[in-house]
């Protein structure tokens, strides 16, 4: 059940990638899990427009850029109908200039050739006659007109009208928008201007319904609005209406309606209400509801009253649109007596019903219209969960519009609708694909669409622009988008110069982005969304940059200024929480950062301690395992975990390689994302220990729902551990907060160690150089024998005060004092000595005994 927001995000983080199983009747999300984390790729490519730019891409279209038609006398309008006066501000007109014919009608089209008689179409012409524009209906016409508003723009006409012959038409019926999500509504301002993005690009819907409306959603939908938002909904009416878009409110009743005659009223008085703001076009939302709202039945018979008693009754009135409660096949029953037949068998046919597809977030296949058309009766209403990030807030999806068959036709749906992020102006890209894809099904080409939209947003800063956007793709664990797909990112043990100057030159561009884009872009309401992005932009391409310089230092074997040079580019508390709030490049970028970091402290603790770190890597059966996600489990923070990203099955095992085969004394892991009623975990597991990967010895039995597994034991010498599901029906994720192989404790140490808290200075002696303790006053350690001198690893930099090391006889005498004075040093032991102590301020990583 839905009772929380942190489970509700947490959920559909997993229903926007899942393959398909269906559910009989519930809407208990918590075991609805997604399967799927494969990233595809994007397809198409770049093509060469030859300075002709035109979006939505037309049918029949063809241009000679050679022969021009010099508009600059201006244009003679010949406005037969008397509709287009105030969409003729691109142009100077003068009636002594070239002539400009507009009509439009059923007619005239007929008269005129169109190819298709469908809303929308149009023909547009100019040759040595002047330019001819027919509309199948004043909104073709008004298409033609922004065909020709692009084809001044383009930069091979300089301004000039090309000769042009384009007899053009939608393919999908329905094309746009539904502000669906939830978060913050957009703004007055930014629907204003997305609004007219819409007309620009022959969308012709705007499906109003923001979850976080209070007046969408329950329980104010009975009431109405209050003045000042009335006055601002009839202004989108009108922005709708010049734009030749259908505004079409919609109401989100399910959550506490009754299915009695009061509720009915309500919903007509609020239906009056908004149709005396102007509004022509209602929608019905019945999503992410349980309970009493979800009654297929009671849902029809209301959806066919208000067309009856409402919708014919009124003037002007379109036909009702519906979003079902089985929106996605991930829940949607496929029996004869489920929601979708439902519908089918007693809906009213002039009503059109939402669909998501195989899952909440998910690509647009035939398999998945096929599975739905059949049931509804009628080509559904796609709703595409594209670029919504409500799911991921720290998200800004910046990538391709893509994973929409080409082969869709308005049999399969009667249009796709994008659900975009709260984020409005930035999600204009996406939508810029979404318009093209719609109106020219089979020649929709992705990457060429993005490449174009890039431009189009941003014509004074589109290179900057396409850098930050080109790894600000990806959700991580909802609905996987490909990023930084031109980026070659390498490890430690793989470094070459030419690679990296390769990603150097990447890296400068990432760093450099932000300031380009701050300095060139012209769009404020852009910037202002993507701002707090940027600013996180620009630090990961400086530490990525780092990153390459602390290799090649690595590399060149000077350690004391490679170690203190890497500590500046660690990322602090206050850096990290920053980046989670805004993160981009999660795909390449910044897995290439924690990676070389790791990688550089491995290979640096085995130069200068002779020996292999105590730094172990997740390892097992999930992909997601091999992804820095996987250290989450490794952070020694309770309240970060694992996720597998994929469902449970008996011999699913998760694990750690120890970087070499060591004596495992003692293991604890903690499952779940809590451990008092967590579904996510391993319900049946084993603990085991193998010292080359391939033969395992059990450290315990069958371990039945044990959320904490807690072993020690007689040392087994052993490189890998693992913890492996034994048979059990489960087959939700799985997650894992923590998991320990050998804690450092002071008991597990061969000397004493004595500080103020001696549990958190353990980090100093865990072989571990990733991990640290800050010191604050004196930390004393005993001597082992045959220990001759200490390699210390701190943090001198950015020490308060001095720091000295200390060394002390039997009787507790100080016979030594060594002032340290760089992060990377080392310190004889003198004779007699027994204790050490290290005094001072300062972080410290590692205190290495050489024996
Ligand atoms: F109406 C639907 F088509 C739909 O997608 N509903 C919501 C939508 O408002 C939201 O923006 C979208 C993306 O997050 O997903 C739907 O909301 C969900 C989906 C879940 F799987 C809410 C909770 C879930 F667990």
């Amino acid at each position: 059940m839905i009772n929380s927001k942190f489970l509700l995000s947490a959920m559909f983080a997993m229903a926007c990638s899942a393959t398909v199983f269906a559910q009989d009747d519930s809407f208990d999300l918590s075991s609805q899990r997604g399967e799927k984390q494969d990233v595809n790729m994007v397809p198409g490519k770049k093509i060469n427009h030859h300075g002709i730019i035109v979006n939505p891409t037309p049918h029949n279209f063809s241009v000679d850029a050679q022969q021009l038609i010099d508009l600059s006398q201006g244009v003679n309008v010949v406005d037969k109908q008397k509709k287009f006066a105030n969409d003729l501000g691109f142009v100077k007109q003068d009636k002594k200039g070239v002539k400009l014919t507009i009509d439009f009608g059923k007619k005239a089209a007929q008269k005129a050739g169109l190819k298709k008689m469908v809303s929308g179409a149009y023909l547009l012409t100019a040759d040595n006659n002047g330019i001819n524009i027919v509309g199948y209906d004043e909104r073709g016409a008004f298409y033609a007109l922004q065909t020709m508003r692009q084809l001044l723009d383009s930069p091979a006409t300089g301004g000039k009208m090309p000769y042009t012959q384009c007899n053009d038409y939608p393919d999908l019926p329905l094309r746009g928008v539904v502000e669906g999500f939830y978060g913050e509504p957009w703004s007055h301002q930014v629907r204003l201007s997305l609004i007219e993005y819409y007309g620009r690009n022959k969308l012709n819907e705007y499906v109003y319904g923001p979850k976080d409306d209070p007046y969408h959603s329950s329980p104010n939908w009975r009431k109405p609005y209050p003045e000042d938002q009335a006055r601002n909904i009839h202004e989108l009416v009108e922005a709708c209406n010049r734009n030749r878009v259908d505004f079409v409110w919609a109401i989100h009743p399910g959550k506490d309606i009754k299915w009695n005659e009061e509720d009915y009223q309500n919903l007509v008085n609020k239906f009056n209400h908004m149709y005396d703001l102007g509004v022509r076009s209602f929608a019905i939302h019945f999503d992410d509801i349980e309970g009493e709202g979800t009654d297929s039945n009671k849902q029809v018979d209301l959806l066919n009253r208000l067309t009856k008693e409402f919708v014919k009754t009124k003037s002007g009135v379109a036909p009702l649109v519906v979003c079902p409660t089985d929106y996605s096949q991930l829940w949607a029953s496929p029996k004869e007596n489920g929601q979708l037949a439902i519908y089918g068998k007693r809906l009213d046919p002039s009503i059109n019903v939402f669909w998501t597809g195989a899952v909440v977030c998910s690509d647009l296949d035939k398999a998945t219209l096929d599975f739905v058309d059949s049931r509804i009766k009628r080509p559904a209403y796609y709703w595409w969960n594209f670029p919504v990030t409500d799911y991921a807030r720290h998200i800004i999806m910046q990538g391709p519009a893509y994973g929409l068959e080409n082969d869709i036709t308005d049999q399969m749906t009667c249009g796709v609708l994008s659900n975009p992020m709260e984020h409005g102006e930035a999600s204009k890209l996406a939508l810029y694909g979404v318009a093209d894809y719609n109106w020219n099904v089979k020649d929709y080409n992705p990457i060429d669409n993005w490449e174009r939209g890039l431009v189009d947003l941003t014509p004074e800063a589109h290179d900057a622009y396409r850098t930050f956007a080109i790894h600000s793709c990806d959700t991580e664990t909802g609905y996987r988008r490909a990023e930084s797909w031109e980026t070659r990112t390498f490890r430690l043990a793989d470094y070459t110069d030419a690679k990296a100057s390769a990603l150097k030159n990447e890296f400068e561009k990432v760093e450099k982005a932000p300031d380009t884009m701050e300095r060139d872009c012209k769009n404020p309401l852009l910037m202002k969304e993507l701002r707090p992005w940027l600013v996180e932009f620009k630090k990961l391409g400086k530490r990525c940059n780092t990153t390459l310089d602390l290799m090649k230092e690595f590399r060149s074997g000077n350690y004391a200024s490679f170690w203190s040079n890497y500590l500046r580019n660690r990322m602090t508390n206050v850096d990290l929480t920053a980046y989670q709030a805004h993160k981009s490049g999660t795909m390449k970028l910044q897995p290439f950062y924690e990676n070389g970091m790791d990688d550089m402290a491995v290979e640096f603790f085995h130069k200068i301690a002779g020996k292999t770190p105590a730094f172990y890597n997740a390892v097992g059966t999930y992909a997601t395992l091999r992804t820095t996600q996987s250290k989450l489990m490794l952070d020694g923070d309770i309240k970060t975990f694992y996720h597998s990203g994929n469902s449970q099955n008996t011999g699913d095992w998760i694990g750690l390689d120890l970087g070499a085969v060591r004596p495992v004394r003692e293991v604890r892991i903690i499952q779940g994302r809590n451990s008092v009623d967590d579904v996510d975990y391993f319900d049946n597991t084993i603990l085991e220990a193998s010292a080359d990967g391939k033969t395992w010895t059990a450290l315990t039995g069958e371990l039945p729902k044990t959320y904490e597994i807690n072993w020690k034991g007689e040392p087994v010498e052993a490189r890998y551990v693992r913890m492996r599901k034994l048979q059990s029906e489960k087959k939700s994720w799985c997650a894992v907060r923590e998991f320990i192989v050998n804690p450092t404790t002071p008991e597990s140490l061969p000397f004493k160690v004595e500080a103020a808290d001696v549990n958190a200075a353990m980090p100093a002696f865990d072989e571990n150089p990733c991990t640290s303790f800050n010191n604050a006053g004196k930390l004393t350690f005993g001597i082992e024998n045959g220990t001759v001198s200490y390699t210390l690893l701190t943090d001198k930099a950015m020490a308060k005060g001095n720091v000295v090391f200390n060394q002390y006889n039997k009787k507790g005498k100080l016979i030594s004092s060594t002032p340290v004075d760089n992060s990377l040093m080392s310190v004889n032991v003198v004779k007699k000595a027994v204790k050490a102590e290290l005094e001072g301020s300062v972080e410290v990583f590692e205190i290495i005994a050489n024996k």
